[in-house]
């Protein structure tokens, strides 16, 4: 018999709560935030070409808050169209980070909702690929990346599955978290993910329950030793496309290891000297690395809470101006339209200390 499991909004809280399961995250400090501006400009200068970019790149600026209107739009109308028109012909994970960017977050002025027509379509997609397995020696139909984003979704959107299928399918001596004989550090980092969440949901602990939720501990328990043991001398985890999403797994499973086997500045120290000698030029790359910088994971899309965009003034002039000359300019423009508005006064003081250490900041760099 089929164990369906469904994570009501009470299992989400709890999950947030359980003491067993600790976050624990670091981010780039606000003087050093200037340094992510290649991110912004590789992901909002190129011109989406994928389905899966698009939803990339929503995904990410959406979890860490920050708002490009006109960007963010065009994203917004090409995963919508995806989501509507493509939804059955796309693969599982496609269909799960579709999902994942319209419901990152919700604002007041958007119609779409996560429908329940897209999450039994993504059940469908990952029965699928469970068939697949076992029809075909264990190859899922796409691979264990994709099974892992299908999984977290589903959990995100209170889709059903089954946890005790789940303990033997993500078991860490799978052949699917390696290509060749090489540990793949995403497929990794994306299961613990998916197996944090859904160890969050299982919120019975009946002692079958309790059986399961020990073994999926395990599971990212030992998947973290695996993640950790490619963790290089610079800091880097795997690759420098892979240390994102490894840094997430970190941060949503700090019980799991101790503080001396994880430096994490020293991780976000050699990303944005990467970053600086323009290590992420693909968008997908730049979207994928950008939330753990904030101190973001996939676990915090919540369909249910409003978007709420940080402050990047800094981030925008360092943008748009290409020198100091045009960047003085356009802060003196801005500071005569601020100063009419003598009811923003204190918003004002705070926001022309932003601007000045925005400035000292590019100036020293
Ligand atoms: C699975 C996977 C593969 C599988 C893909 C086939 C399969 N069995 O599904 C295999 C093992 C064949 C593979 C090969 C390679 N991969 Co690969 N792969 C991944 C992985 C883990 C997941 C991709 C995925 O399914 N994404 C989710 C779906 C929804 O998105 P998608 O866009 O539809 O996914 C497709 C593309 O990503 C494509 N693909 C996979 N790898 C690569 C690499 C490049 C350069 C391109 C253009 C496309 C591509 O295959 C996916 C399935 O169709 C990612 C990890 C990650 N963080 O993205 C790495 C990743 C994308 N791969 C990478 C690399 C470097 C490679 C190789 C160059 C490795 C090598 N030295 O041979 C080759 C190149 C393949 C190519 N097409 O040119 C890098 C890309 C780095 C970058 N510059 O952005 C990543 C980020 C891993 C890493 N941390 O280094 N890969």
């Amino acid at each position: 018999m089929r164990q369906l499991h469904q994570l009501p909004l009470v299992g989400l809280l709890l999950f947030f709560l359980t003491p067993s399961q600790l976050f624990k995250t670091c981010e780039v400090n606000e003087d050093d935030r200037f340094r992510l501006n290649p991110l912004l400009s590789t992901m909002s200068y190129s011109i989406c070409t994928s389905e899966v970019q698009a939803a990339n790149v929503l995904l990410s600026l959406r979890l860490v808050g920050i708002k490009r209107q006109n960007l963010e739009q065009k994203l917004m109308q090409e995963v919508n169209d995806t989501a509507v028109r493509k939804a059955s012909n796309i693969s599982s994970g496609q269909l799960a980070w579709t999902m994942m960017a319209l419901g990152a977050c919700h604002n007041p002025n958007e119609t779409f909702i996560i429908d329940l027509q897209l999450v039994r379509l993504l059940e469908e997609k990952f029965q699928e690929e469970i068939e697949n397995m076992r029809a075909h020696n264990g190859n899922p139909l796409t691979n264990y990346y994709q099974l892992s984003q299908a999984l977290l979704a589903l959990c995100l959107f209170s889709g059903n599955y089954s946890v005790t299928e789940i303990a033997e399918l993500f078991t860490p001596e799978n052949k699917n978290y390696y290509f060749g004989n090489q540990f793949s550090v995403d497929t990794g980092a994306m299961a613990v993910l998916a197996l944090t969440c859904v160890n969050g949901s299982i919120i019975n602990r009946q002692p079958e329950d309790e059986k399961i939720s020990m073994s999926i501990n395990n599971h990212t328990e030992l998947l973290i030793k695996k993640i950790l043991s490619e963790k290089k001398e610079n800091g880097l985890i795997g690759n420098i496309y892979s240390t994102g999403e490894a840094m997430q797994a970190l941060f949503v499973s700090s019980n799991h290891y101790n503080e001396s086997e994880w430096n994490c500045q020293q991780t976000l120290d050699t990303v944005l000297k990467e970053i600086s000698q323009g290590a992420f030029n693909i968008p997908t790359a730049a979207a994928q690395i950008l939330p753990a910088l904030m101190g973001k994971t996939y676990l915090n899309v919540n369909k249910d809470s409003p978007c709420v965009y940080t402050s990047v003034q800094c981030l925008e002039l360092n943008m748009l101006s290409m020198n100091v000359k045009k960047k003085e300019e356009k802060l003196a423009s801005i500071i005569v339209r601020y100063t009419k508005a003598k009811k923003v006064r204190s918003l004002y003081e705070k926001w022309e200390l932003e601007q000045l250490s925005c400035l000292n900041s590019w100036e020293l760099s």
